[in-house]
């Protein structure tokens, strides 16, 4: 999965507005580089970010949404935790909704998906992006999540929405201390519930440059190696900046799990 990040930090010819076909231009790089889906996201969730408004959310990923629909195959995501921002992407032709709330209620959220019949990404996060950081607190972070998710596939499936149209992500670095992290990434298989799969988002995150000093330009590799482990452990979907290197990685590790029997 190729992040592609509609923000004014990303997409701007140095003002405050937009330039649709720059990002239109990365995502079709981002596929010819091997990316499987495009997740499109206005919104930065990153700790202590500024929420935006429905209406700049609307217009900074709509526009994107439309242009790549009308040219590309590959399925997008749109990453917002605004219902309507997620209804009206549907309707401009993204086909999944990419819910980095999803500890939250949000009944019209999952109507959307639910009528529709999208694709869902469930994905933890302790706290809001604002106070996630703050101090996380788990009784064990992996049982704690296998009991999240085990309880949002419940009210999900209540709601509408079947298990079909699920994948889980545990939100790496939402609301979680490096260790926390690396004891998701460790466990990743035990987070398996009820057969979904499971969508891993390490790229350049913050964790990565706590436990080896670096800045976010300089962690791919380390990203990658958690990329690697991760599959191991069963991950399927990987969020990703840097689509070329993952996809070598993930061919990689492949053709050498497949040389040995009994292996994922
Ligand atoms: C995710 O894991 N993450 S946005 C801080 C960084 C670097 C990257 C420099 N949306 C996920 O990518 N959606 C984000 O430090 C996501 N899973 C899903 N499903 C955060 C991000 C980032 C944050």
């Amino acid at each position: 999965m190729g992040i592609l990040n509609v923000t004014p930090d990303s997409f701007s010819d140095g003002g405050k507005f937009l330039n649709t076909d720059a990002a239109v231009a990365h995502g079709r790089r981002l596929i010819a580089e091997g990316a499987d889906l495009l997740d499109i996201g206005g919104e930065s969730t990153r700790p202590g970010a500024t929420p935006v408004t429905e209406a700049e959310e609307l217009q900074r990923v709509l526009p994107v949404i439309r242009a790549l629909a009308a040219q590309v195959q590959v399925p997008l995501s749109v990453d917002t935790m605004k219902p309507a921002v997620a209804r009206a992407a549907l309707e401009a032709g993204a086909s999944i909704v990419n819910d980095v709330a999803a500890n939250r209620t949000s009944p019209e959220m999952w109507e959307a998906v639910a009528v529709t019949g999208a694709g869902y990404i469930a994905m933890h996060m302790q706290g809001t992006p604002q106070t996630m950081q703050h101090s996380p607190t788990y009784t064990d972070v992996v049982s704690d999540l296998q009991a999240f998710f085990n309880e949002r596939l419940d009210r999900l499936e209540a709601a509408g929405v079947k298990a079909e149209q699920v994948a889980l992500d545990p939100g790496i670095g939402f609301g979680k201390t490096p260790e926390q992290n690396l004891d998701l990434l460790a466990r990743m298989a035990e987070l398996r519930t009820r057969a979904r799969p499971l969508l891993v988002g390490i790229s350049r995150k913050s964790f990565i440059g706590k436990l080896l000093g670096l800045e976010p330009h300089e962690r791919i590799a380390a990203g990658l190696a958690c990329t690697v482990w991760a599959a191991g452990e069963g991950a399927e979907v990987f969020r990703t900046h840097d689509v070329a290197a993952t996809v070598q990685a993930l061919r990689m590790r492949e053709a050498v799990a497949s040389r040995k029997p009994g292996t994922r």
